[in-house]
């Protein structure tokens, strides 16, 4: 068994840096803005803090295209502006992460550049460098998530190169093991300033094929579907190498005390938890994406708890995700009443969760109309767009939404509910939801590091139980459907009362005994008595 570190019983609260909070008027959020705005998220009762990269880059992808690994882009502040909200961070108790993007470089980037210079250029095998095929033509059929053939041509060097997202973005060739020093490196400069860890961009695409063959068509593939899923990306992710390259991030972060690793990996259950590692040399949580993807059903999301954990192995730690920059947000997907039922869900689930910034207050996606996209995927897959979930935070009622003083960089936040300022003076919002399930989950440790216990999931009724010795167990009761439901725990001696429900205050302390009377969208937190 792993000895007990800060982050299982952490909560993680991802903030996108753009839109957070603006603190020099030019619409776009700031290092400086997000340390102005620490004292909040002390009062929510948030543990760590997940920036999105803050580093230099020409933005083609909103910062997943870095210059300089080591640097942070003039937008978002200074070096010094960093220092300073790693410091006041870490004096509020809170705990910094940085997103190490591994993968892929800017074509702008230093390595690059002279990659591409020529064909006898020392860092030439940095990238991914293909002749054409004998007719001409691209290297083979492998495709880009943003779009097309993932194949750039160089003219000047007459070869292709890979990209497994933008042309701007060329993948880095993880084989090399000069590519390996340099990123470890970049993760040793940031970890000796003081960083608690990395949340590490596509962690499952990093090795490709030696051989660059072929991905197989995809049989099920239907039109209205995202173009790259015409292939399935068997030689293109997920190898078998890949591990071996966790395993060497992993000896870095090691060299540090308690440094967390987070690997973003899309991945089913089974093929995911192998990035935990042989004996648990991987990342420490290979984020758990299960809840953006699922149907919200009862059943469902039963099968996938269980399949989770049951695909877990031995000493390994759980996490759970219900929101991030890249998907739409919850409030849209389930709607504003089934969100409050879902926070209850993450909160209560045993792992760590990640909060993203603004569901806490219920932010829905914003409305994008065509002309306005600026993300590149959604320019290319508009269905996939991801503006949306990228909309400024919204603090208060006032224009611009309390987050500049002048228009953001994305669609202005409408004025009036739902923000913060608002929501803090409501007992019934979502925030003090947010805020009365992070105390509860805090305070019982059957609920942070308890054992979970599958009951019952039938028709819209989802409810387990969490425990651990020498505390009381807590019964998490849902209700997923906009009827009022029961269940009926039969054999169970469920004696216990209320102690949060995500409608109101009113039923705090209910008696409960065999039957659970839910309301339409409520979910109940229910404290067992012996
Ligand atoms: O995302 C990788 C990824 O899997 C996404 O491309 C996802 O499939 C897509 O957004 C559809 O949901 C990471 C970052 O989180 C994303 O913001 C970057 O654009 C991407 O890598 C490239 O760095």
């Amino acid at each position: 068994m792993l000895r007990e570190t800060w982050w299982q019983r952490a909560i993680i609260y991802q903030i996108y840096p753009r839109s957070f909070q603006d603190s020099d008027g030019d619409g776009v959020g700031d290092l400086p803005g997000i340390t102005r705005r620490l004292r909040y998220l002390v009062d929510l009762g948030v543990d760590a803090l997940w920036l999105s990269p803050v580093f230099t880059s020409p933005m083609r992808d909103f910062g997943y295209d870095i210059v300089d690994y080591c640097a942070i882009d003039p937008l978002f502040g200074s070096m010094q502006d960093f220092d300073e909200l790693l410091e006041a961070a870490h004096s509020y108790g809170l705990k910094l992460l940085l997103d190490l993007v591994p993968n892929h470089t800017s074509s702008q980037h230093p390595w690059f550049i002279e990659s591409r210079s020529s064909r006898r250029s020392p860092k030439r095998n940095w990238y991914l460098w293909r002749d054409p095929a004998p007719d001409g033509g691209l290297p083979n059929n492998w495709l880009s998530e943003f779009g097309g053939s993932a194949w750039a041509f160089d003219e000047a060097s007459g070869q292709y190169y890979y990209h497994a997202f933008l042309a701007s973005q060329p993948d880095l060739n993880w084989r090399n093991p000069h590519v390996r020093e340099a990123i470890h490196n970049v993760m040793r400069y940031w970890l000796r300033k003081g960083v608690d860890g990395f949340r590490i961009d596509v962690l499952w695409h990093l090795i490709k094929d030696d051989q660059f063959r072929d991905n197989p068509i995809n049989p099920e593939f239907k039109e209205g579907q995202p173009p790259h899923w015409k292939v399935l990306p068997l030689y293109t992710t997920d190898r078998p190498e890949v591990h071996e390259v966790v395993a060497g991030l992993r000896k870095v972060a090691d060299e540090f005390d308690d440094c967390l690793l987070i690997g973003e990996i899309y991945l089913p259950p089974k093929r995911l938890v192998a990035y935990y590692g042989k004996d648990l040399e991987g990342v420490h949580l290979p984020f758990n994406f299960g809840l953006l993807e699922t149907n919200w059903h009862a059943r469902k999301i039963a099968e996938l708890i269980d399949e989770y954990e049951g695909a877990l192995p031995a000493g390994s730690w759980p996490n759970w995700v219900l929101g991030n920059h890249d998907r739409p947000r919850i409030a849209t997907r389930v709607g504003g009443a089934q969100a409050r039922v879902a926070a209850m869900l993450l909160l209560t689930l045993r792992g760590t969760p990640t909060i993203y910034y603004g569901d806490e207050i219920g932010m829905t996606d914003a409305e994008v109309p065509a002309g306005l996209v600026c993300d590149p995927l959604g320019k290319s897959v508009p269905a996939l767009g991801r503006d949306g979930a990228r909309s400024p935070m919204r603090w208060d009622g006032s224009r611009f939404g309390g987050f500049s003083e002048t228009s953001p960089w994305c669609l202005c936040p409408d004025e009036g509910p739902p923000n913060v300022t608002e929501e803090e003076s409501n007992q019934a919002s979502m925030l003090a939801l947010y805020k009365r399930l992070i105390k509860a989950r805090r305070h019982n440790p059957a609920l942070t590091i308890g054992s979970y216990h599958p009951l019952v999931a039938t028709g819209d009724v989802l409810l387990f139980r969490r425990s651990h010795p020498g505390c009381p167990s807590v019964m998490t009761a849902l209700n997923l459907g906009d009827q009022p439901a029961a269940a009926i725990l039969e054999g169970i001696r469920s004696r216990g009362r209320v102690i949060v429900s995500t409608l109101a205050a009113d039923r705090d302390g209910e008696a409960v005994k065999d039957e659970i009377d839910l309301r339409p969208h409520e979910g109940l937190l229910i404290e067992l008595l012996g």
